[in-house]
């Protein structure tokens, strides 16, 4: 129960008591609305649409409905008549959020009427470019507009932690991408595989307007950016920030002073600034340089190579993923270099601070270049680098065409090669690919394949991706070529 909507009255279109209307409600009551029955009975302050149920591009039958409610002249209400998402909105974001981006235009001609002009030319079905796979995109996208404001709400999901709404986003954008005629209305758009009827109205707004209302919305909400600042701490998560946020948390200084923050925390807010920046890709190659140089020192067979987004051609990477191996070395020879390495990188003042150790292949860390490599970077003066997140994982050497894979990424092509391993009754994780074999009924793991890369993809009839060609996730933000 809150006082939310107090002193506010909701006339509920459709006007019934069952279903979907009945929750949003008794929703709208709890936080303290009034819900009228009729529009001349109390003050309306609100007309609520379940935009769901009533079609808005009907817009004669909705005035019709409002009439037979008693709001008897349309153009002289200033009573907003809104789509019920913001009724929901409202709740979720716990502030009474501005009607204008939910207003339901009466004004415009309905889609009836529209319909005799686009009846004579029949609209097509879009094309799919079936020559494509899952994660390809057509050159010169007829859809881009939609495809990066799709991508922008889907970013916006994310921050809240809707993983739901951003794995339908992310299928949704797979298919526009790979459609090779302007995909414009609704009703072509609710032909895609992946795209339903939320997604496929955004589409056709978007296409009518460039833009999309719910995103500025988004955008703007105060919840949004405090999820936004606070899980830009290192070592918090969508669960984290809520609980702050409803404690009344507004600024990073309210986080500084809590007690209850952990020792990663703590690091991720003193390198706030520096970890939220984006590394560009010039000064990973002189990390990769030096840290080779330090390995050397260790052990001259010792191999760096990093993986992630840099290995898949990125401009510019979130942080730096070595996979660190040595020829026939198994976890725990490499577990002995790398205690030389630390002891080494520490002297030497590049490694600024540890955050994880107790994963055993694991170490992740902040570190800088020293002066004389950091000048490196641009030729200027000899200062240190700023620190960045480095992250450097041990891999047995007959393990590292699988742990190639999984670091080198992306998250979302990981997944779809591990869909393809179930379907062919197989495992592939960061260590190999494995065919399940069945003894009655239990269950074992047989290694097929773990040095080679191109062997797996082969064996699970992917044809060879080259790195640049794994980038399918819907936040890559630069890439080359
Ligand atoms: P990240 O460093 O998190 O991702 P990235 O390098 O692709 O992007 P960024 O520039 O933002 O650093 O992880 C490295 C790789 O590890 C990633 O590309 C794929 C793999 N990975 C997964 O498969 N699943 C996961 O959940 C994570 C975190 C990583
Ligand atoms: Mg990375």
């Amino acid at each position: 129960m809150t006082s939310l909507f107090l002193g506010l009255k909701f006339l509920f279109i459709p006007n019934s008591k069952a279903g979907v209307s009945k929750i949003r409600q008794k929703l709208a009551v709890d936080h303290g609305a009034q819900i009228c029955s009729a529009f001349g009975e109390t003050s309306t302050t609100h007309v609520l649409v379940d935009t769901k149920v009533v079609l808005t591009a009907n817009t004669e039958a909705l005035i019709r409905t409002l009439k037979k409610l008693g709001l008897r002249d349309i153009a002289k209400t200033n009573v907003p008549v809104v789509g019920q998402e913001w009724l929901v909105q409202c709740v979720s974001k716990s502030e009474l959020l501005p009607t204008a981006n939910y207003t339901i235009d009466l004004a415009r001609p309905s889609a009836k009427k529209r319909k005799v002009s686009s009846l004579r030319k029949a609209e097509s079905r879009p094309i799919v470019d079936t020559t494509l796979e899952p994660g390809e995109k057509v050159l010169d996208s007829p859809n881009q507009t939609s495809v990066d404001v799709l991508n922008e709400m889907a970013e916006q999901h994310r921050i809240n932690g809707e993983a739901y709404k951003v794995k339908a986003y992310r299928n949704a954008i797979d298919t526009l991408q790979r459609v090779s005629t302007p995909v414009t209305s609704y009703s072509q758009a609710i032909q895609l595989e992946g795209v339903g009827p939320a997604i496929a109205k955004k589409i056709e707004e978007i296409s009518r307007t460039h833009h999309l209302r719910q995103l500025d919305v988004s955008k703007g909400s105060r919840h949004t950016q405090l999820m936004k600042l606070f899980k830009g701490i290192y070592g918090v998560g969508t669960v984290i920030a809520k609980k702050w946020i409803d404690e009344g948390m507004t600024s990073l200084d309210d986080i500084k002073n809590r007690t209850d923050l952990t020792d990663a925390q703590r690091l991720g807010l003193q390198y706030y600034d520096e970890w939220n920046e984006r590394i560009p890709r010039s000064e990973c190659t002189i990390h990769a340089e030096y840290v080779q140089y330090m390995l050397n020192r260790v052990d001259p067979l010792i191999e760096a190579t990093i993986g992630g987004s840099y290995r898949r051609g990125a401009k510019t990477c979130g942080d730096i993923d070595f996979i660190v191996t040595k020829p026939d070395a198994t976890m725990e020879a490499l577990q002995a270099d790398m205690d030389n390495l630390i002891d080494t990188i520490k002297q030497a003042g590049y490694l600024q601070c540890i955050l994880h150790h107790h994963v055993k292949n694991k170490l992740l860390t902040g570190c800088s270049l020293p002066p004389l490599w950091n000048k490196k970077v641009d030729g200027q003066g000899e200062e240190w680098g700023k620190c960045r997140r480095v992250d450097f994982l041990l891999v047995p050497w007959k393990e590292l065409g699988a742990a190639m894979i999984y670091f080198t990424g992306d998250d979302e092509f990981n997944k779809k090669l591990r869909y393809r391993a179930q379907k062919h009754g197989m495992v592939l994780n960061g260590t190999g690919l494995y065919k399940i074999v069945r003894d009655g009924s239990k269950e074992r793991h047989e290694l097929v394949e773990s040095f080679d890369e191109k062997k797996i993809m082969s064996l699970l009839n992917v044809k060879w991706h080259e790195p640049e060609q794994r980038n399918t996730g819907v936040f890559d933000i630069a890439w080359n070529g």
